[in-house]
């Protein structure tokens, strides 16, 4: 049937065709995080605020984000002071919505501002835990829905500088990660509940109006923060969601822009943007926006139905509970993730080409609770024994097995981060044709692993110790363009 509509010409009916075909082939229901379909390039439409390249970015500050592979995000603001609680009574959903869930006005929730201070905070020490840890960077909100800005704005009245607690938090926390060599991104979100030229949609020329004052407000702000803080390398931007923002798509492409006019090398997330037609993530032609798609949060990609985002750099989002981002008195409302639940997420999120970030919710007073502390030593002692199958690493292009994951280092080398030991003791991997492991070695004692060849293209890894009481590493030196003799035979079937 389109062949009948593509007799006929014309500018408008050839925009019509190929939004036509675009709907048949997105559907309305693709959420932005799928990996994008791509169309042919005659079909794509033309967009003025689409994606900027089709391909990953492979400079060097690009590199760098991709080969920290893990992170650290940190929320705070005024809902630690909170912890979840208001007039007594226990919110179960995360504290950092308390203003919702609790119909407190901006008012009422700004007069906690007068009991902003963090006499406990130490940017040094928060970089010294971060390093133990084992991060290459850190994700600090600087304002979060709530509107409370963590560096003393001169756009807002909602600040730490009209608190007693006066510190430039974002300042601090700057220097303090740039002196331990820990890459700072700084979180900003465009949704504001407490400024009053916010808008969720427009209804009428005065939301129009007020909006577009609000963007401007915005924009002042993120130019505030590259300007104070230049030595930062990326914008993550959240609470670009709703309509009104979705039909202002020009200003992402133009805040995207400014960045990196602003500051060379920076990296923003696909969050922040949205094309001409109101579409977020990946433009109307199925292509990325920003440089890394941001969709995974509190989930992580299928190994299998979602092998497609390797084509992308990405970064996932993990919560410790199961939706608290700022701190939060009572952590038994929820299942509360192990250390080995999180490093199986950074092998994870590492096999399939992209980063993880974990996120602690500090104190009021500075200080991170015990169960991070705890998250932060443990993935710290793993990472320092293990982290060469995870920094620089990228997916390996293998089948994925059930003992675990692979992943690839720059020189070739894959790595088999076992999760699950098979009664078997035998480990299986499947290699592309003409590929052969030379050698299997234990990661940490340098040991050598037995492998044992079963049938064309396919190995058993022999379990190299009975229990190793955590997630071990098998690393694989792969011989490639090998003649392999055939002896093995096909079924006839
Ligand atoms: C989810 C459902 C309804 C309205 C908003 C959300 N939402 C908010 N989803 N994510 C967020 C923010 N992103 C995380 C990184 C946190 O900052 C969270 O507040």
């Amino acid at each position: 049937p389109l062949l009948i509509f593509q007799t006929n010409s014309g500018f408008m009916r050839n925009n019509f065709v190929k939004i036509l075909v675009l709907f048949l082939l997105f559907g309305t229901g693709v959420s932005a995080q799928d990996p994008a379909k791509t169309l042919p390039a005659d079909l794509e439409i033309p967009l003025k605020y689409g994606a900027e390249r089709l391909e990953k970015r492979q400079d060097a500050s690009m590199r760098k984000f991709r080969d920290n592979r893990l992170g650290l995000f940190i929320h705070w603001g005024l809902y630690a002071i909170t912890s979840g609680e208001w007039n007594g009574k226990l919110y179960d959903g995360p504290s950092s919505f308390l203003l919702k869930s609790a119909n407190i006005t901006p008012k009422e929730w700004m007069k906690l501002m007068d009991r902003w201070n963090p006499t406990n905070f130490d940017a040094f020490r928060w970089a010294q835990m971060a390093k133990r840890m084992g991060v290459k960077y850190l994700k600090i909100t600087t304002k979060h829905h709530d509107g409370f800005c963590l560096w003393p704005s001169a756009y807002s009245k909602y600040t730490v500088a009209q608190t007693p607690g006066k510190r430039d938090i974002i300042g601090e926390l700057v220097k303090a990660f740039d002196a331990e060599g820990i890459d700072v991104h700084l979180y900003y979100s465009i949704l504001d509940w407490s400024h009053p030229d916010f808008r969720y949609s427009i209804k009428s020329k005065e939301d129009s109006i007020a909006f577009s004052r609000f963007l401007e407000f915005a924009e002042n702000q993120i130019k505030e923060l590259a300007t104070r803080y230049p030595t930062v390398k990326d914008f993550w931007f959240d609470g670009t969601w709703d309509a009104s923002f979705k039909e202002n798509g020009w200003w992402s492409a133009h805040i995207e822009k400014m960045l990196k006019e602003m500051i060379p090398g920076i990296t923003v997330n696909s969050r922040l943007r949205a094309d001409d037609y109101g579409k977020r993530h990946f433009d109307s032609n199925g292509h990325l926006m920003g440089d890394y798609e941001s969709g995974y949060e509190r989930r992580l990609p299928d190994p299998v139905k979602d092998v497609g985002i390797t084509r992308h750099d990405w970064e996932g989002y993990m919560t410790l509970p199961e939706n608290q981002w700022g701190y939060h008195k009572d952590w038994t409302l929820s299942y509360v993730k192990t250390p080995f639940e999180a490093i199986q997420r950074i092998a994870h999120a590492t096999s399939m080409g992209g980063n993880l970030v974990i996120n602690f919710g500090p104190k009021p007073e500075g200080d991170f609770r015990q169960e991070e502390l705890e998250m932060a030593d443990i993935v710290g002692k793993w990472m320092k024994k293990n982290g060469e199958c995870i920094y620089g690493c990228d997916y390996a292009g293998l089948a994925k097995q059930d003992w675990g994951y692979y992943t690839r280092s720059k020189d070739g080398t894959i790595y088999m981060i076992v999760f699950n030991i098979p009664y078997s003791g035998n480990l299986v991997v499947k290699m592309p044709k003409g590929t052969r492991i030379e050698k299997a070695i234990l990661l940490e004692k340098g040991r050598k692993v037995d492998i044992v060849e079963t049938s064309r293209d396919e190995y058993n890894v022999c379990m190299p110790v009975k229990d190793p009481g955590e997630p071990f590493v098998i690393k694989l030196q792969i011989e490639e363009n090998v003649d392999v003799e055939d002896k093995y035979w096909d079924a006839l079937t």
